[in-house]
Order: C-alpha cells, then sequence, then structure tokens
C-alpha cells in the first residue's frame, strides 16, 4: 500500500490564520522521509489549492458559516483526490490545516467506497455542530455533524449528495469540550464516545478493547481515522486552534494510534490542526513530529 501524502493549507475552518502553514512546516522537518524510513512507498501530491479571500469577507457567502465559499470549494478538490488515491488502492494522509478538511476526506472516502465505513475521531472536541447550534460560525467544528447527514445542505452535499457515515459507525475518544447542542446530537444519534473522564475512569487499554470490539461486532472493513492534536493536553500543543486541559498524554495516544492502525482496517487518515505560528519553543511541532512517527511505525508494520 503506497502512502500520498496530501497538504490542505486552510485556516478559513477555524478563522484563525497559521495553520495553513502546517503541511509545509511539517515537511521542511521531514515529513516525507519519516514516512520513507518505515513505509517503502511514499508520495508527495503536495497541497490542494484553496482559493483566497480576504478576512473581511468572511461572511460574504453565509450569514453564520464562516468562508463557506472557499471552505466548499477546496474541500471539493481535496475529495476528489482523496477519491483517487483509495482507488488506485494507495492511502490517502490528509495534512491541515484545520479540521474542515474532514468534510473533503470522508467524500472522498465515501466516493471511493462501496460499503459501510466506520470513522474514528481523536479529538478533544467533537466536531458535530451543525449551523444552529455551533457557537462560533467555525467550519471546523462542523465537518462530524455534515459528514453524518446533519444539518445544512450546503455542507451536506459536498462531493456526493447527502449523508457520507452513519452516525452509528462514528466513534470519538478524547472527548473534553463538547457543546449543548453536540451533546444532543451524539444522544440522539447514538454516536460513540470515549471521553477523557472515561479514558482516566477505565483506562486507555480498556477504552481500545471496548473500541475495537465494536467495530469488529459490526463488520465493518474500512476505517477513516481523522486525528486531531487538540486532542493531546494543552500543554504538549500551544500551536492549535483550540487547545484544552486534562487531554491524553503522549503514550496514551501513541498506545491508541498504533492499536487503531494494528487492525489493518485503517484506509485513510487526517491529521490536522497544528499551527506554526501560534506555536512557542517548537513545543507543537515536536509533539506533531512525535505523533508522526508513531503514524509511520505503525503503518510500516502492517505494511511489510
Ligand atoms: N476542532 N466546538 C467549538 C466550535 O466552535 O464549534 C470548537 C471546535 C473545534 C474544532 O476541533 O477542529
Ligand atoms: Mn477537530
Ligand atoms: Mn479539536
Ligand atoms: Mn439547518
Amino acid at each position: 500500500m503506497k502512502i500520498e501524502i496530501i497538504g490542505f493549507p486552510m485556516f478559513y475552518g477555524c478563522d484563525r490564520p497559521g495553520v495553513e502553514f502546517g503541511p509545509d512546516k511539517l515537511r521542511e522537518v521531514g515529513l516525507v522521509d519519516l514516512f520513507k524510513k518505515n513505509n517503502e512507498y511514499v508520495i508527495d501530491r503536495g497541497n490542494i489549492e484553496v482559493d483566497q479571500v480576504d478576512p473581511s469577507k468572511k461572511y460574504a457567502s453565509h450569514t453564520s458559516m464562516k468562508y463557506l465559499t472557499e471552505v466548499v470549494s477546496g474541500n471539493e478538490r481535496l475529495a476528489e483526490t482523496v477519491q483517487n488515491a483509495i482507488q488506485e488502492g494507495n492511502l490517502p494522509f490528509v495534512v491541515g490545516g484545520d479540521h474542515s478538511l474532514g468534510l473533503g476526506s470522508l467524500a472522498g472516502v465515501k466516493s471511493a467506497t462501496e460499503e459501510d465505513f466506520a470513522v474514528i475521531w481523536i479529538d478533544a472536541h467533537a466536531d458535530l455542530n451543525i449551523t444552529e447550534t455551533s457557537p462560533s460560525g467555525n467550519i471546523h467544528g462542523m465537518p462530524l455533524g455534515a459528514s453524518a447527514g446533519l444539518g445544512d445542505e450546503l455542507l451536506t452535499e459536498l462531493y456526493v449528495k447527502g449523508q457520507k457515515v452513519k452516525p452509528e459507525n462514528i466513534y470519538i475518544l478524547g472527548l473534553r469540550s463538547v457543546d449543548e447542542g453536540e451533546e444532543v446530537i451524539i444522544k440522539e444519534h447514538g454516536i460513540h464516545t470515549w471521553r477523557m473522564t472515561d479514558i482516566r475512569e477505565r483506562g486507555m487499554e480498556k477504552a481500545i478493547q471496548e473500541l475495537l470490539h465494536k467495530i469488529s461486532e459490526s463488520g465493518i472493513q474500512h476505517i477513516h481515522l481523522s486525528y486531531d492534536i487538540d486532542s493531546l493536553d494543552a500543554r504538549h500543543v500551544p500551536g492549535t486552534g483550540t487547545p484544552v486541559e486534562d487531554g491524553l498524554e503522549f503514550e496514551e495516544s501513541k498506545q491508541l494510534v498504533s492499536s487503531i492502525i494494528g487492525t489493518g482496517l485503517v484506509k485513510s487518515i487526517d491529521f490536522v490542526e497544528f499551527n506554526p505560528i501560534t506555536d512557542r519553543n517548537n513545543l507543537t511541532l515536536n509533539s506533531s513530529v512525535s505523533m508522526l512517527e508513531t503514524f509511520s511505525e505503525a503503518l510500516g508494520r502492517i505494511n511489510s
């Protein structure tokens, strides 16, 4: 399986500049070689084109969703690239950029995949907001909700019509900052969650066992893994849009990622929300590289 690295240099989904430099900053410190260390075939597809617009026009296309036009156009390009990668039998590894790129990734996966697939979302946040529940109007808080077919058609119809993933096939881990409206959505749609409180109570080992058991019970053969670096404890990631305390430690995060990839079912991955501009002393850069090494090693183990 070839790994295709795809950069998505966008900050419009989080409305905080800097995160668009994430993919190139990571390339600068050896992203591609880091994957080549453990994997025979790695290609860098470069960056997806993002239409540029002045911040004064963030509400030009919608009254509450910021930068809607640019988020949608960039994500449609991403969806096509992800679809092509999967159809060629490759594994797209999408590097953000903000988490709105989940829209394009999941639309691409859906288009390339006949059967139902699961989404594992590792994040401090649920990213399940719809226009009416969003406290910010930032689309990076909405990709999972829209992909589940909830909310405005302007997002749910992106690239391919309608629902991309069934809510019962969504698994969120690391949660500790959930908006009121998102709580209702989690409950109503039976979305599986392991909050930080659950992980602290039962331990990561148990959480992983439960997760993998549920997935194996579901019979699903294809997992999309979406990794938001803000799942890590705030002190490890000052350079991310919305750091939250009481998060995952490296050892836990690495154990989780390795076990998920170890199933051999992961066919596509996102790695998002690294902001080199707001980083302090390269702390977030080093955290990102350290996690990327884990992704590379885990992929190398199933690839060889
Ligand atoms: N992220 N729930 C908040 C919002 O504005 O909707 C924060 C979203 C953070 C998004 O994790 O990519
Ligand atoms: Mn996120
Ligand atoms: Mn987050
Ligand atoms: Mn609506």
